[in-house]
């Protein structure tokens, strides 16, 4: 496997010369600062794909190559959209660049309820905590029917929390949940803007009239349309699944299961209509078998992130450490040096140790923490690749 990083850019408070040091070999990056929907002119493609080279590295993986929401939803502007984004796959594809991430979630990519959750030796984790969510389900966006998604006993709890929040907390819950997880990968409300809930539920009800089938249409769709420049430049396009993998805030969800992406290589199947193995965000949902899913993907496995969670018996999921939980990273290393041994992998979600948490990292993008993880995904790699 390519042992890749994911850095931020210019801006990265890690720096190109940091990550030498600690052995990476290749950059996962995008341009974080070009607006969905727009081209990728090669000039800028050309000058972070330089700057990279300049300090002894090469730009491995775009993660990612964001699709517009009207692209999802199916909106007017589709034709147009997706023609810009084949332009900077053009502008990729001739630069070199040709394993491009995205995913298809509406609405809202990754979902945690904490940032800083505390364990007892002293780190911190990212955190999924199933009343919380509810209660920002039922009581802060007030979705109609949203009780229907959680059992009796959860609402009992939501409904309890409900009067014992306070302002303070309901703020923090609101800002992790559609602030700060999103705003640093292109999502769709940043920090300073005003209302974000306001600016959350209008975005939910462009998926009134949208479910999984329609969802899964409009992704073929796109798919379908992107395949001949693919196939010209030998660009990989690679799907996250969704995080975590299951229906949600009543939006369509379409990555979360093997069947889900089985329809997806097959709905247009193409070798360059590919996977990015997610192992954190398959992980979090027990009806998902990594080994088996690995071995069953493989071929069309273009990237992995290599993350793992624990899922609790109450509906929570916490991020394991890397050697640990559901994501059994050490039986997929076995597979895919085996089945796909040269692509590209890079840690995930580290924990925040040391001075992480003040240093202000996009959530889940620490230093320490993924220097560790770094560190034992290099030491499982290089054993498999001795076993063999
Ligand atoms: C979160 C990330 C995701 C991922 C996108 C890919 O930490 O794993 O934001 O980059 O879903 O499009």
């Amino acid at each position: 496997m390519e042992k890749t990083w994911r850095w931020f850019g210019k801006n990265d408070k890690i720096t190109l010369p940091m990550l030498r040091q600690i052995g990476v070999e290749g950059i996962v990056t995008a341009l974080h600062d070009i607006p969905n929907g727009e081209i990728w002119s090669p000039e800028r493609i050309n000058d972070v794909k330089n700057y990279i080279a300049e300090h002894g590295l090469y730009w491995s993986v775009v993660e990612s190559l964001p699709v517009s929401e009207a692209i999802k939803y199916g909106g007017e502007d589709t034709d147009r959209l997706i023609a810009n984004y084949i332009q900077s796959l053009v502008n990729l594809g001739e630069a070199g660049i040709k394993t491009v991430v995205y995913n298809f979630m509406p609405v809202i990519d990754w979902i945690r309820t904490d940032l800083n959750y505390r364990l007892s030796d002293g780190t911190s984790s990212l955190y999924f905590d199933k009343i919380r969510f509810a209660y920002f389900d039922c009581y802060i966006l007030e979705r109609e029917g949203a009780e229907k998604d959680y059992t009796p006993e959860e609402m009992v709890k939501v409904h309890e929390l409900s009067k014992t929040i306070t302002e303070e907390k309901k703020a923090i819950l609101i800002d992790t949940i559609i602030v700060k997880t999103q705003g640093f990968i292109n999502g769709n409300i940043k920090s300073g803007d005003k209302n974000p809930v306001a600016i959350f539920k209008n975005l939910l009800s462009l998926y009134n009239e949208i479910d999984r089938n329609a969802l899964r249409e409009n992704l073929k769709y796109f798919l379908s349309q992107l395949m001949p420049v693919c196939e010209e430049y030998g660009i990989n396009m690679c799907i996250h699944p969704d995080d975590p993998p299951h229906q949600m805030l009543g939006l369509p969800r379409i990555v979360t299961s093997a069947g889900d992406i089985e329809w997806i290589l097959n709905a247009v199947n193409s070798p360059h209509n590919g996977l990015t193995f997610c192992a954190g965000s398959l992980s979090a949902g027990l009806h998902n078998n990594l080994p088996e899913m690995a071995k069953k993907f493989a071929s069309r496995t273009y990237f992995t992130h290599l993350r793992s969670t624990e899922v609790l018996p109450n509906g929570d999921f916490i991020e394991a450490d890397h050697l640990e939980g559901r994501g059994h990273l050490i039986e997929l290393v076995r597979i895919f040096e085996k089945e796909n041994p040269n692509i590209p992998m890079r840690v995930d979600h580290g924990r925040l140790m040391f001075d992480d948490a003040e240093k202000g990292y996009n959530p889940g993008y620490s230093f320490f923490g993924r220097m560790y993880a770094f560190a034992q995904m290099s030491g499982v790699i290089a054993t498999v690749k001795g076993e063999w």
